[in-house]
């Protein structure tokens, strides 16, 4: 089979020192750490719909790249796109991939016909996994792009709407247990409201959990075993996105029962566009035990949308592998570049040079966080702040051992607090991550 980069060979690590534009300077997949390769510490995944369809169109222009593989057929382009994504993905040394079904294959004449057309390529995706070793890491479907779903999908008034949506969310099920995918993502693109004026905001919540529900019942009675995540984002396209942040998504998911089947999928430009920090969204999961999988891009500080811009700042991906280390590392999750290149950057080898950014970014913030934890600094600060509660009255606390009452009579008969008081440190403790940052 003729490539499609001829001019790009397999993505050598050549260390820090390296001045090779196309080698990894501090991605080393084979490496072991804590016995076993980086590669499956950081468990990265190509993007379907931006690396392989997205070809820099915006709200002002056309295409500036060319994702056309070479084809005009939609089938025979389908089929290029898998070839060219095996081998970004054996050149980049990237294990997994992530899809919307309508990425992988387009809407044909018919619901019918899709789902045809989509097994070819699914099947296809299967052969050449068995070849290579690459594997799915989370499937969903793309329920917000097509005019049907301009009221929502789930959330729709219209009942046929939300019908041909739960007939698209079976195919992608389908083809994700066939792929062996561990992961089933929920992104509510059309899920949220412009105006309460046309909106039933109880009826529309209360779909998004049936669809959901179904989506689990189907699911398991097929053998997937994997999570089902739901990933937060606080606006765009609608004004009110239903799953605005973690917190919001979690008392949904509570309401309706489906916290058992459900993790997150965090994505980093959606908790900046919810003005939170990356690292707050992932913390939230981990410390409710909702942490799941990782969408890795970053937006820009200056512009308020979802600019899905590869991940290169390193401060990011620190506290983001912080938290991922703190989680106990990805089990079904992993690290998807939900993430493109700028429109400026067009050529062919930018996919490379763009994936190489993200991953040594990735990479050395995997290392930065690790060497953060060994440094014990954070850790010992933050167990010692919290030191009143392990014995005394903050053990009292804790043990249930003590009324509303007894605090009254205990705090009355100590008087006021000063002891207990001391300094948060922030500026130490942010000068200690740079002096380990800057000590790698
Ligand atoms: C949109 C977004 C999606 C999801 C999958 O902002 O992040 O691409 O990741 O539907
Ligand atoms: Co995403």
């Amino acid at each position: 089979m003729s490539e499609f980069f001829p001019n790009i060979g397999k993505i050598p690590y050549e260390g820090k020192d390296s001045k090779n534009d196309l080698a990894f300077k501090y991605y080393n997949p084979d490496e072991i750490i804590d016995g076993k390769p980086m590669r499956e510490h950081l468990k990265f995944a190509l993007s379907w719909w931006h690396t392989m369809g997205g070809d820099g169109t915006d709200m002002f222009g056309v295409g500036t790249a060319d994702k056309t593989w070479g084809e005009t057929d939609p089938e025979a382009r389908a089929k290029a796109k898998v070839d060219a994504a095996f081998e970004i993905m054996d050149k980049l040394s990237i294990d997994y991939y992530c899809f919307h079904d309508r990425d992988l294959s387009p809407e044909y004449a018919n619901l019918g016909e899709s789902n045809e057309k989509l097994k070819v390529i699914v099947d296809y995706l299967e052969k050449k996994q068995k070849e290579t070793g690459k594997k799915l890491l989370w499937g969903t479907a793309k329920c917000f792009d097509h005019p049907r779903y301009m009221h929502g999908a789930g959330t729709s008034p219209s009942a046929d709407v939300f019908a041909y949506a739960a007939a698209q969310i079976k195919a992608a099920i389908d083809a994700t247990v066939q792929l062996g995918g561990k992961g089933y993502v929920f992104w509510g693109g059309r899920e949220g409201y412009e105006t309460l004026l046309n909106t039933d905001m109880g009826l529309e919540l209360d779909n998004m959990a049936r669809l959901m529900h179904l989506a689990v019942d189907y699911g398991r009675s097929i053998g997937f075993d994997g999570d089902f995540y739901i990933e937060p984002k606080p606006k765009e396209p609608t004004k009110h996105q239903y799953d605005f942040d973690t917190a919001t998504v979690l008392g949904f998911l509570r309401k309706y029962g489906l916290d058992k089947d459900f993790k997150m999928n965090i994505e980093a430009n959606h908790a900046t566009l919810a003005q939170h920090t990356f690292q707050h969204e992932l913390d939230v999961a981990r410390v409710n035990g909702f942490f799941g999988s990782i969408d890795a891009n970053q937006g820009d500080p200056l512009l308020g949308w979802d600019t899905d811009q590869f991940p290169t700042n390193v401060y990011d991906t620190t506290l983001c592998m912080y938290e991922v280390i703190k989680a106990g590392g990805f089990t079904n999750g992993g690290l998807n570049f939900d993430a493109k290149a700028r429109r400026g950057s067009f050529t062919p080898e930018d996919i490379f040079l763009s994936y190489i950014a993200g991953m040594d970014a990735f990479a050395l913030g995997f290392k930065a966080a690790r060497a953060l934890i060994a440094d014990g600094r954070l850790d010992k600060f933050v167990a010692d702040r919290y030191a009143s509660w392990n014995t005394g009255i903050g053990k009292d606390i804790i043990d249930g051992k003590v009324d509303l009452k007894a605090l009254s009579d205990y705090a009355i008969k100590k008087g006021e607090v000063t002891d207990s008081l001391s300094s948060g440190r922030q500026e130490l403790l942010e000068s200690i991550v740079n002096n380990v940052l800057f000590s790698l």
